[in-house]
């Protein structure tokens, strides 16, 4: 499989997002740091990763999620796009059209395979096609093309001597739509390479030039596809062997920096394991957008579980609110919860929830825990017996203000009423809360 290990490592990011509790900033740095070792195994640039993950912070602890979005949901679908950006730029889109098109790249990163590709890709597609052997450093490089040439049934050219000689012959003789010269390599991009490959395209003149590069060799490869752009001009990229490193996601990261674009993959060293590289596509395989669904789909539950237990229970003190306080996202999944039960028309009650209790920010929420700190045993049990004086004591105790402490028993109290306009505990056992108790696995 392509990209297994990034594959499996990101899944598991996902799978712990998934199982947070509470998406507080401690547990987005852990699943972050844990994010960055499984990128750098792949071998992705350290500062790319660290872009990538400040990126992540930000939106996940300092962005609101959008409307009808738990944090957690939030999280999963920050985490899938970052990945998607990391990863690629745009869809690749090879042109099905008359034209030439040069391969070039160093010794043993797969061009003349990639011609054979190319070839049957095209050929697949209805156009007519031939492979020119320009590579005449290496002996068996021709007798190499010619066998795929052969396979595929497609005219291989290589009458001449010098690279040159081959291509303009091919170029005067071939009648075929599109033309795919091979080409040869070297250890490095020296200026030998260069200048043959200079020398090439003035007599090929071609519509494109793919620089072919392995993924094996990780993030090299942004380097090595900005030095050949500069020194011969390239149209875009080709990544192969895919199938068989762990550095891929490397290689792919490092080529959507390089500033050009990836066009192709190959994922195999058979002539048909050759695919368009759609960004998105190739993550959502990776990942299995599928399990993302299903994940987020537990994310909610999960959240609203705890929930549902309290209000099994037919309790509601401000201890209870406190406990909420911990977490965001459950009171979020306490107002989806509210959306799912039969009989409440467009979630009707959940509209009656404060907005601002949905919303309520981190910041606030540790506020009202320093209130609810200060309140006494009996004040959290009977929030009732709190009047003007000790809203006073309490405000002072806990260095807020006494409007703060009325908002909070406000919001408690409209909370409070809604869970009694649901029938609190007692309707988890009969009526339209015990099917949603049981699907939580809490009904009777
Ligand atoms: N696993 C795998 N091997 C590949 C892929 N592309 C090329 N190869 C292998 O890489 C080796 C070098 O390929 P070749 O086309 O001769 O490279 P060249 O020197 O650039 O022409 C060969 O053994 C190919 O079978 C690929 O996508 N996946
Ligand atoms: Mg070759």
């Amino acid at each position: 499989m392509v990209l297994d290990k990034l594959g499996s490592g990101l899944k598991e990011t996902f799978r712990r997002i998934a199982g947070l509790g509470i998406v507080d900033k401690e547990a987005v740095e852990r699943i972050v740091r844990d994010l960055q070792r499984t990128l750098i195994q792949s071998d992705v640039d350290v500062q790319i990763v660290l872009g990538m993950s400040q990126n992540i912070k930000n939106k996940v602890l300092k962005e609101k999620p959008p409307k009808g979005m738990t944090i957690k949901e939030y999280f999963v679908k920050t985490l899938y796009d970052e990945i998607i950006n990391l990863l690629g730029r745009e869809k690749g889109k090879l042109g099905l059209k008359p034209s030439r098109i040069l391969l070039i790249g160093l010794f043993g990163c797969g061009k003349t395979t990639t011609c054979g590709k190319l070839a049957l890709w095209f050929k697949k597609r209805g156009l007519s096609t031939a492979l020119v052997a320009c590579d005449t450093h290496r002996a068996a490089a021709q007798d190499q093309l010619k066998q795929i040439g052969k396979k595929l049934d497609v005219n291989v050219y290589s009458e001449g001597k010098k690279p040159e000689d081959i291509a303009k012959n091919a170029v005067k003789k071939a009648k075929e739509n599109v033309l795919i010269f091979d080409s040869a390599g070297r250890d490095a991009l020296d200026r030998g390479l260069a200048k043959e490959l200079k020398n090439l395209g003035k007599i090929i003149k071609p519509d494109e030039v793919f620089l072919v590069i392995p993924a094996d060799i990780g993030q090299a490869a942004r380097k090595q596809s900005e030095e050949f752009n500069k020194m011969v001009g390239i149209t875009g990229l080709i990544v192969t062997k895919l199938d068989g490193t762990a550095k891929g996601g490397g290689a792919l990261a490092a080529s959507s920096v390089s500033g050009s674009n990836v066009l192709m993959i190959g994922v195999g060293e058979k002539l048909e394991n050759f695919e368009e590289y759609d960004p998105q596509r190739f993550v959502s395989r990776l990942i299995g957008y599928g399990d993302i669904q299903g994940l987020l789909e537990k994310a909610k539950e999960a959240g609203a579980e705890e929930t549902a237990k309290k209000l099994m229970e037919g309790k509601f003190t401000l201890n209870e609110f406190y406990e909420q306080l911990g977490s965001l996202q459950k009171m979020g999944s306490l107002s989806s919860m509210m959306n799912m039960i039969p009989g409440l028309s467009g979630g009707a009650l959940a509209k009656k929830l404060p907005k601002d209790f949905l919303d309520v920010q981190e910041d606030k929420m540790k506020r009202w825990k320093f209130i609810i700190d200060s309140m006494t045993p009996g004040e959290r049990e009977e929030p009732d017996v709190i009047k003007q004086s000790r809203v006073q004591r309490i405000a002072k105790g806990s260095g807020t203000t006494q409007a703060e402490v009325r908002e909070l028993l406000k919001n408690y109290r409209q909370i409070k009423k809604v869970l009694k306009m649901t029938g609190g505990g007692k309707a988890f056992k009969r009526g339209p809360l015990a099917k949603l108790a049981k699907q939580f696995g809490l009904g009777a």
